[in-house]
């Protein structure tokens, strides 16, 4: 409908949650019924930042710490005019990962605080929903071992699911938690759901400024 905005719709959780898979499925289901939906993901590995980055995820080459976290950032606010013009003419768009994973990655390391992290983000299109998938390391671990990417070891992970419990508490987020662990089809309906109703919220709001 003319004149109504999409909804920026964001998938986070730890690795192996499901988030591509689901993310990949949503922009079918919500097309289907109806509504102009596109993906997107961060990293995005194809712009020259994003090549940085992938280059450092698999370890081909090393980054200082900040500058990998700046990079991330970067790779977000590169793709802000087109996020913002897409909402505008209407389209939802799912995107897998954002800067919540910035800012849980990166804080897991020796002497970043969550602060600090969150700076470069400020100021980002804000979520109109955050889809948490929440999954044990368990049953992670039977969806597959972890790659050869950089932060794919337990002891950074259980680190990183610290600091997204942080974020969560951050109530000017509209974090909706979805047990992960159950079956594909299910945690579907469930993210379905929770994004008719986010697109139904957000069409007539002004696109909000994340962490201002
Ligand atoms: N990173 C960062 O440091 N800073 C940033 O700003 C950003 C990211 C944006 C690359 O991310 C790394 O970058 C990541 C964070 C960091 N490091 N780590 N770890 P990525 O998004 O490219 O990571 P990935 O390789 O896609 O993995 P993932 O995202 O962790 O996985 P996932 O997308 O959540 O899971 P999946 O690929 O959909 O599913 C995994 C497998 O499980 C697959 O075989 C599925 O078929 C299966 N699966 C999925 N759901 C289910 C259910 N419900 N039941 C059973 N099996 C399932
Ligand atoms: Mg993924």
């Amino acid at each position: 409908m003319a004149g109504l905005r999409g909804a920026l719709i964001v998938l986070e959780g730890a690795d192996r949650a499901g988030k591509s898979t689901q993310a990949r499925r949503l922009v079918e289901a919500l097309k289907e019924r109806g509504y102009r939906t596109e993906g997107l993901r961060f990293p995005e590995r194809t712009t020259e930042i994003g090549q940085l980055i992938g280059s450092y995820l698999e370890k081909k080459s090393n980054l200082e710490d900040h500058t990998i976290h700046l990079l991330f950032s970067a790779n977000r606010w590169e793709q802000v005019p087109m996020i913002k013009e897409k909402l505008r003419s209407g389209i939802t768009l799912v995107v897998d990962r954002y800067a919540f994973s910035g800012v849980a990655f990166t804080s897991s390391k020796e002497n970043f605080d969550l602060h600090w992290c969150k700076q470069p983000d400020v100021g980002l299109p804000k979520p109109d929903l955050v889809l948490f998938l929440k999954v044990s390391p368990e049953v992670a671990a039977t969806r597959g071992g972890f790659g050869n990417e950089i932060y794919e070891t337990n002891s950074f992970q259980e680190k990183v699911a610290k600091r997204y419990a942080q974020l969560m508490d951050d109530k000017t987020v509209n974090w909706k938690l979805v047990d992960a662990s159950q079956d594909i089809e299910n945690v579907h309906q469930q993210l379905k759901e929770l994004s008719e109703k986010a697109i139904d919220d957000a069409k007539d709001q002004p696109i909000g400024k994340l962490w201002e």
